[in-house]
């Protein structure tokens, strides 16, 4: 079986959503980051950047979420990884995401939930930063959802789950949607779907 080692952090519960929303069985396993377990050699041999998550497929391993969400949906046949023409919009999203909207809100989260826990102090400039480039591409991403349910039309796929992977850690940000209707009503539709709000193995 497939073993996806995860932690409860962005990237690691958008691995763990997509495979709950696919309805795929996995062998789970927690990665210790405050314990440091991701900077171990074995760790590291499997996940050079040692980062979660990682799937590990026999004795294959896949790092970077946006490549596991592809395998598994590759695994059940699913255009969760849209094909054809869809799959360059598809893409033209997760690009998007990495290059402009991820590195905004990835610093709210940072600066705002991530440095307290660990009581690191706050870079007020980087988050000054962030604040000015949040409304362009909360906007772009708002207009973009105005006629849809999900980013690519009327079924949610490996774009919406990229875009999405702070939302869960909004609040824990700092970080509003409030005045941006459309995505917070994706959001909620996210929300509904199988899996998505509790989307860690049972028992962990
Ligand atoms: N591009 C990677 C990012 C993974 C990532 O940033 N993982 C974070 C948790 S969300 C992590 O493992 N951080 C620990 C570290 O970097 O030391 C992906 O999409 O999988």
């Amino acid at each position: 079986m497939m073993k996806l080692y995860y932690a409860e952090t962005p990237h690691g519960r958008k691995a763990c959503a997509v495979a709950a929303y696919l309805g795929i069985e996995l062998d789970f396993e927690r990665v210790d980051l405050a314990g440091g377990a991701h900077n171990q050699p074995a760790y590291l041999a499997i996940n050079p950047m040692g980062q979660v998550p990682t799937l590990v497929v026999g004795s294959d391993y896949l790092s970077e979420s946006n490549a596991i969400a592809i395998r598994l949906a590759n695994e059940v046949r699913s255009d969760f990884w849209p094909k054809g023409r869809v799959q360059a919009h598809a893409q033209r999203w997760l690009s998007w995401d990495s290059e402009h909207f991820k590195p905004v809100v990835a610093t709210y989260f940072v600066e705002n939930a991530l440095k307290p826990l660990f009581g690191e102090k706050t870079d007020m400039s980087a988050l000054a930063q962030a604040e000015a480039a949040f409304p362009k591409v909360a906007r772009i991403l708002d207009d973009a959802l105005k006629d849809r349910d999900f980013i690519l039309g009327s079924r949610p796929t490996i774009a919406d789950f990229a875009l999405a992977t702070f939302l869960p850690f909004a609040a824990a940000s700092r970080l509003t949607f409030e005045t941006y209707p459309e995505i917070m009503r994706w959001n909620a539709g996210l929300n509904s779907l199988p899996g998505y709000l509790d989307p860690y193995p049972k028992g962990a």
